[in-house]
């Protein structure tokens, strides 16, 4: 059968109570004198306990609301005892009323306070309803409560502890004035006033250092594209790095041959041709997923897109079909192109259609970085600062040219030796480009 559970008279001019916590969950059991809310007053926060031992059907309040006394605070379940048991009566509110003396106070207070002289009025009142025996029994349970909280909780009043969750005050942050060492509801409030002034004239200096901008729309896409990948693809990069000491000297002498054409071949020119063949040699470092299909989907055009560090932010134009130019159509394309992207003359079909991307931080700086993937593509090479290092070479101390590499891609379609693979390879043709003759 259905009990109700009601607000019971809690203490002598109090007709209700704020709901501070519930206890149980609908669907739970719980036993006679189970704690089943928490009712704040001014007087006292005060834990109403079960009449009897059931299953929670309904709980009909929530945390905060303000509950009448006599009004319905859950439904329980019970076993239906014939009206045998006095604990199954009806008569709710006499029901509830009668086991005030079982409510567990929460205050700490050391002198005798609002709580206690509460809880003592509400032992009067049961034992005579319910006999001396079970009273004393419940009155040292009650006191048993009232020390162990005691020991856990800072003292203060109700309402300081009310306006203390309300503002999100820790009460052990607060020194009390009284003379009993108690927190009072003027401790808090002055606590909060204090706080609102120093967070004020926080932000009003911190205010007037600084400079606001609107970001441009290059940043505004950057940062969509960036966020957007980061939050969607696993990513890993993986770092190499390769003798580019014989290249680069080849590329110098190249320089004066190509100089009399105006073409300057470059380091990033170099590595976006070596890398076009890679992609070819490797085809899931040129592909995309398309994960709500479950497929990866290979694509045949191989380009590449170039980031350009610009004044307005980062600008990643495409060279296409990097496969079917030469090193030095390559050369001038980039140059053209963050010339273009610079002047801000780019266009947005120039900056579309990249399968790769190559990021070249060489000519600032650094010696490795983990470049952040261009969905939907699934890898992009970040190349850092060649710098001479002694290396062993043929068992000899050598001066080299070292040039970094750092490999970002999607986990997802790319495993770890992949990746490895892909990036030794590319190593190897930077330090031996005979070896792209028996790829
Ligand atoms: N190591 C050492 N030196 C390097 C180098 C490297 N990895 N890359 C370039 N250099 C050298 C060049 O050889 C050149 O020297 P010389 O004049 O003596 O030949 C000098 O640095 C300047 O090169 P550059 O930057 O003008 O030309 P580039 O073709 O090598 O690079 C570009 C062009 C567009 C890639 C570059 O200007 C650029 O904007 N880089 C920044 C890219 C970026 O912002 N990436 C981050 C994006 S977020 O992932």
């Amino acid at each position: 059968m259905k009990k109700e559970i009601v607000l019971p008279d809690i203490a002598e001019n109090v007709d209700s109570g704020l709901i501070a916590g519930i206890l149980v969950a609908e669907g739970d059991e719980v036993t006679e004198e189970q704690p089943l809310v928490e009712v704040e007053t001014d007087k006292a926060t005060t834990e109403i306990p079960s009449d009897f031992d059931g299953v929670v059907r309904e709980i009909r309040v929530k945390e905060g609301d303000e509950v009448k006394v006599n009004q319905v605070i859950l439904v329980l379940e019970v076993e239906d005892k014939n009206g045998s048991d006095k604990k199954s009566g009806e008569s709710k509110p006499e029901k509830n009323s009668g086991t005030n003396e079982n409510k567990t106070e929460k205050s700490g207070n050391d002198s005798p306070t609002e709580e206690q002289s509460y809880n003592g009025r509400s032992s009067k009142q049961s034992a005579g309803k319910n006999g001396s025996d079970r009273d004393k029994e419940e009155q040292a349970k009650g006191n048993k409560g009232i020390e162990n909280d005691k020991k856990e909780q800072t003292p203060a009043s109700p309402l300081a502890r009310r306006i203390a969750r309300e503002n999100q005050v820790d009460l052990r942050d607060i020194e009390p004035s009284g003379p009993s060492n108690r927190i009072s509801k003027d401790d808090v409030e002055q606590y909060v006033r204090h706080r609102e002034e120093e967070d004020k004239e926080a932000s009003t200096a911190e205010d007037s250092r600084v400079r606001e901008e609107y970001m441009n729309n290059i940043a505004r896409v950057t940062a969509h594209t960036m966020r957007e990948a980061w939050q969607t693809i696993p990513h890993v990069t993986q770092h190499d790095q390769a003798d580019l000491s014989d290249l680069e000297e080849y590329r110098k002498k190249m320089n004066s041959r190509f100089a009399e054409q105006g073409v300057k071949l470059t380091v990033t020119s170099i590595l976006c041709k070596i890398t076009a063949f890679a992609l070819q040699k490797f085809p899931k470092f040129n592909a995309s997923l398309v994960e709500e299909e479950n497929k990866i989907h290979y694509r045949d055009q191989y380009n590449i897109g170039i980031a350009v560090d610009t004044e307005q932010g980062l600008l990643v134009p495409v060279i296409k079909d990097v496969n079917h130019k030469s090193l030095s159509d390559i050369s001038k394309e980039i140059a053209e192109l963050a010339k273009r992207a610079r002047n801000k003359e780019l266009s947005a079909d120039e900056m579309k259609g990249g399968t790769f991307t190559l990021s070249n931080l060489g000519g600032i700086g650094g010696t490795a970085f983990t470049p952040i993937v261009y969905p939907p593509q699934v890898a992009i090479l970040g190349v850092s600062e060649a710098s001479f290092k002694q290396i062993i070479v043929n068992e000899e101390f050598k001066k080299r040219l070292i040039l970094p590499l750092s490999l970002s891609y999607d986990h997802r379609v790319i495993n770890g030796a992949d990746g490895a693979r892909f990036l030794r390879w590319i190593g190897k043709v930077i330090e031996n480009p005979y070896n792209l003759l028996f790829w």
